[in-house]
């Protein structure tokens, strides 16, 4: 077995992880005791990592370019020539017919370094155009925006050290427990060291992160600006504001004062629904502790005013001087593994190279020398959104989307399919080749990924960490920044620069981008020419800045107090309260919050393969308070149609305390391939900030109510490891072919269940089941021979039930009408029962589990796979937390699910 150091593609804590391999196959993963990100933890999708890249997921790999010749053809298989001289041939013919701005390319903060770097070179530099903008604009482009307001540049001054500093920390609009957990296993050990630090968590939900709180303030949506200013004004009234601080280092406190003077704590209290004395603890907490810290993500960023929402946080900070001390400052969390690179680059449509300013003539005029060409571009690109509607309008006509699953993640779902469709070309450069995106790819490119790439990513904490390649690439699969290179190449030669082409792209690997983007770094406030590929491997990750002739990367930044801005002063940003792009009406009188579960990463490209990973929600639902559902009479698990201005969605109930009345929340991650429709993301506004131009994807205002159309129809497929170890059926194929189905139903649900011998699930409900399509469904899992399989079918009572009984496994199972039980049937498939346990409920009229029978609940501790059941029964039976982690183990591994047991327990003495 060999082992090779790299770093998890999640998410933006940065994790090293070893990748233990053999023979050309990834055969584990572990944490890497050296990396200063997690010294050697993982989280549960960092555990798995290896599970996602077993032998039976080449199944949903793009394995080879792919070609539509007509729009209206499939694609077929096409060599790497082919591919890349036809995209070169019509990105040229529209660009010399419509001009640069006629084409665009949407990439992603899960590109690497030197990927990044070159699709903006050849974007910016070759092309000509500015239309480069990535999944970033999702993500953290608020943040930037807030950053560069507020301080000067985008530059994350704290570090996770901080974090055991830090007297009082707050958390705003972060789930971190779900979305950082090895950021938070660091909150754990520092309240552990230190029991008087203080954790203050601003959230509209009770998230697990905010279960652990000392303090939580369950805001109404969108409303953080009005609390922020209603904490300056009692900080100003207090006497507790940092008058040294604001006057040697800052500008812009008066205006402010103006405006916080009206955010009295009674004003904020009935605009954010919260008590006044939280506000006015809140901040004390804040102004009076020795350390303040806070730690902010989405819940700020998705707004249509997310960059005030920042700056707001911001001004905080500054006016307690609280900042550019340890444990003191404001720390953006950064959602994607390498969205800070990308942004280090400038990769999106507003920003230039090493955080040069696009406006600036000067900045333009280095970037242009450091490139060796004539100029760039000064006007702005498209940003996302923008970028969506003008492929609809026709304005763009190509775009080459790498790495990012627009027509899963944006907003307004029903705007993006219609530009896919409608554009003239698009290539899609995918890892995974059954992505909603994928759908619409005229050109399909298959990239490398995780495991198999090389280069670099930089986290939350400026750390740059090398990312290695443990395995050599599948099929045909190319790296990213060779594909780039490549057709660059080809695309100069056609637009007479082939000679400018060929030295612009001369690169033989990575290493040789990475030095270029460090020679452009110099001298800026992200300055790495102290750093290099050598030292990375030999050292381990270091922090920016970290300058030529320097000892160590700076892990704080504005320890002197002075600022990256013309005057050197940091900015006080005159931030107001807005109101949301939607406001609940008496058509769609309910908020709809959107975010993350624990063990599932965006559209589920990756995670979705793993069995293990839904056992912790398992399928898509709508998380609900229990006065809502019983004022619209719904019970947990019924079935509700959610209608935003825009779409509607399926999906089942699920009661929760985690939301307040007059709220929902629906997980982010169910697109149109798991279930029916085109995804959650039909529901939510694509209105954006107008400075960040970030969607405003935390919103929406709905109406729900129970849908109870059609008949409701579960498939099940359960898979076996034969004697090599291959799982039979492979189960990843068997969803690929159910998926095919999906568009036939008004709800449906296509997920995993069980670890080893998993089990692919169907639930679907369509207006009228018809014989053929029942039938044809039954193909796809083998239930189609009449010789094998076991029948019950009884029209009246609307029952109809299928089985296939392999040796002694019940392996496939068709239920028609009636299906209550299958949440309980899919648990004995998985956990292995034989088939004469259920026979007899098999060829009865039995339409609901046995007495005493019931599904075993969702898998807390996905290590040890306990679940919750069990776990809260052992608890009533008096187990202590302890007790329970020493008989069943759980949450001793990864830790991810420790914060959700000490919910349990808590839940139970309550
Ligand atoms: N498991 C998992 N981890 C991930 C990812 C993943 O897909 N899965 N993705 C990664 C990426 S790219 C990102 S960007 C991060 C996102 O990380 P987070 O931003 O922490 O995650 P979210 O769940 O999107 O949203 C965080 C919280 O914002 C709250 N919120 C909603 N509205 C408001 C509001 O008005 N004010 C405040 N203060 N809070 C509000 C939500 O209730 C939610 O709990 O996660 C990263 N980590
Ligand atoms: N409602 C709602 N919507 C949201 C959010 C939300 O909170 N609420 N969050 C937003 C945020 S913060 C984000 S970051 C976005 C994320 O949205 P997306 O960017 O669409 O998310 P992913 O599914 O991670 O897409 C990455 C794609 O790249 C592929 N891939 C993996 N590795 C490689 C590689 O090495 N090369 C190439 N070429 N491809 C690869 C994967 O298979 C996957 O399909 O979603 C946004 N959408
Ligand atoms: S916290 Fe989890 S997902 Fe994020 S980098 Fe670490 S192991 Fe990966
Ligand atoms: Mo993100």
């Amino acid at each position: 077995m060999a082992e090779t150091k790299s770093t998890c593609c999640y998410c933006g804590v940065g994790c090293g992880v070893v990748i233990e391999h053999e023979a050309g196959r990834i055969t584990g993963v572990r944490g890497d005791p050296d990396h200063p990100a997690n010294f050697g933890r993982l989280c549960t999708k960092g555990s798995t990592l290896h599970l996602s890249a077993s032998p039976e997921t080449l199944a949903a790999r793009a394995l080879h370019p792919e070609l539509r010749a007509r729009r209206t053809d499939a694609r077929t298989r096409v060599s790497w020539d082919d591919a890349l001289d036809t995209a070169a041939d019509k990105f040229a013919a529209i660009i010399a017919e419509h001009g640069p701005d006629a084409v665009a390319i949407y990439g992603a903060g899960q590109l690497l370094t030197e990927d990044y770097y070159v699709f903006n070179k050849l974007m910016k530099g070759l092309i000509g155009s500015n239309n480069l903008d990535t999944n970033s604009r999702l993500c953290m482009s608020s943040a930037v925006a807030g950053y560069k307001l507020s301080l000067g540049a985008d530059a994350p001054p704290c570090s996770y050290e901080d974090i055991r500093h830090t007297e009082a920390l707050f958390i705003s609009g972060s789930n971190t427990a779900f979305a950082h957990p090895i950021a938070f296993r660091r909150v754990e050990d520092a309240r552990k060291a230190n029991p008087d630090m203080k954790l203050v968590v601003i959230d509209p939900r009770r998230t697990d992160t905010a279960e652990a709180a000392d303090l939580h303030l369950p805001l109404i949506p969108g409303t953080d600006i009005a609390l922020y200013n209603a904490m300056l004004h009692v900080m100003l009234w207090e006497g507790w504001v940092n008058r040294d601080y604001i006057d040697a280092h800052t500008e812009g406190f008066d205006a402010l004062k103006k405006i916080v003077r009206e955010y009295t704590p009674a004003m904020a209290a009935s605009i954010c629904g919260l008590d006044k004395n939280a506000i006015e603890q809140a901040a004390q907490i804040f102004a009076t502790s020795k350390a303040t810290m806070s730690m902010y993500c989405q819940g700020l960023n998705q707004f249509s005013f997310g960059t005030h929402n920042n700056s707001a946080l911001i001004n905080l900070h500054l006016a307690t001087g609280q900042i550019g001390r340890p444990g003191a400052g404001p720390f953006s969390l950064t959602g994607q593994p390498n969205a800070m690179g990308g942004r280090e680059v400038g990769g999106l449509a507003n920003l230039l190279s090493a955080h040069r300013d696009m406006a600036n003539p000067a900045h333009r005029a280095e970037v242009a020398a450091l490139w060796g060409v004539d100029s760039v571009p000064a006007t702005p690109g498209k940003s996302a959104v923008e970028l969506f509607k003008a492929l609809k309008s026709g304005e763009v006509k190509a775009v080459w989307i790498a790495c990012t699953n627009p027509a899963q993640s944006m907003p307004d779902q029903a705007l993006i399919h219609d530009a896919l469709k409608t554009a003239e070309f698009v290539i899609v450069q995918e890892a995974f080749g059954h992505t909603e995106t994928c759908t619409y790819a005229d050109l399909l490119l298959p990239a490398t990924t995780w495991g198999e790439k090389d280069g670099t990513v930089t986290n939350s904490e400026r750390a740059i960490t090398r990312v290695r390649a443990a395995v050599s690439a599948p099929g045909e699969a190319r790296h990213d920044w060779a594909i780039v290179v490549d057709f660059a190449r080809r695309l100069g030669t056609r637009l007479g620069k082939g000679a400018l082409a060929e030295r612009m792209f001369s690169y033989a690997s990575p290493e040789e981008i990475w030095n270029e983007h460090r020679e452009s770094t110099r001298g800026r406030d992200l300055d790495i020419t102290g750093m290099s590929y050598t030292m990375l491997e030999q050292a381990g990750p270091q922090q920016w800045p970290f300058p030529e002739g320097a000892s160590a990367g700076k892990v704080r930044l504005y320890e002197d107090g002075v600022y990256p801005t013309p005057t050197g002063r940091a900015r006080f940003v005159a931030t107001e309260h807005r109101i949301t792009a939607e406001s609940p009406s008496a058509h769609y009188p309910l908020h709809l919050n959107t975010g993350r579960l624990r063990d599932q990463w965006h559209g589920m490209s990756r995670t979705g393969l793993v069995a293990r990973l839904y056992s912790h929600e398992s399928e898509p639902l709508l998380h609900m308070h229990q006065d809502d559902m019983e004022r619209r009479r719904l019970a947990d698990g019924d079935l509700v149609k959610v209608k935003s201005r825009r779409g509607e969605v399926v999906l089942k109930i699920q009661q929760s305390a985690t939301v307040r009345p007059g709220q929902c929340f629906v997980p982010m991650h169910w697109g149109g391939n798991t279930m029916g429709g085109q995804g959650v993301n039909v529901l939510m506004p694509s209105d954006f900030d107008p400075t960040s131009k970030q969607p405003e994807l935390k919103h929406a205002a709905v109406q729900v109510e129970k849908y109870t159309a059609g008949k409701s129809l579960v498939l099940m497929r359960r898979s076996e490891a034969d004697a090599d170890g291959n799982l039979q059926p492979n189960p990843l194929a068997v969803m690929d072919r159910l998926r095919q189905w999906l568009p036939h139903f008004p709800y449906a649900s296509l997920t995993l269940a069980g670890r080893n011998s998993p089990v692919v699930m169907l639930k679907a409900r369509g207006e009228e089941l018809a014989p053929e399509l029942i039938e044809a469904l039954d193909r796809e899992i083998a239930l189609d021979d009449p010789t094998r399989v076991l029948s019950y079918q009884d029209s009246r009572k609307d029952v109809a039930k299928r089985a296939l009984v392999e040796g002694d496994s019940l392996t496939a199972v068709r239920l028609a009408g009636e299906t209550k039980a299958a949440d309980w049937l899919a648990d004995m498939m998985v956990q292995g029962h034989s088939a004469a346990a259920v026979r007899q409920w098999l060829l009865a009229p039995l339409t609901q589990p046995p007495a005493g029978q019931a599904a075993r609940g969702k898998v807390i501790c996905n290590c040890f796979d306990v679940a919750e059941d069990d776990i809260l029964a052992a608890f009533r039976a008096g187990e202590s937390l302890d007790g329970l982690q020493a008989r069943t183990k759980c949450g001793t591994n990864c830790g991810s699910c420790v914060p959700e047991l000490k919910r349990l327990r808590q839940s139970v003495s309550n």
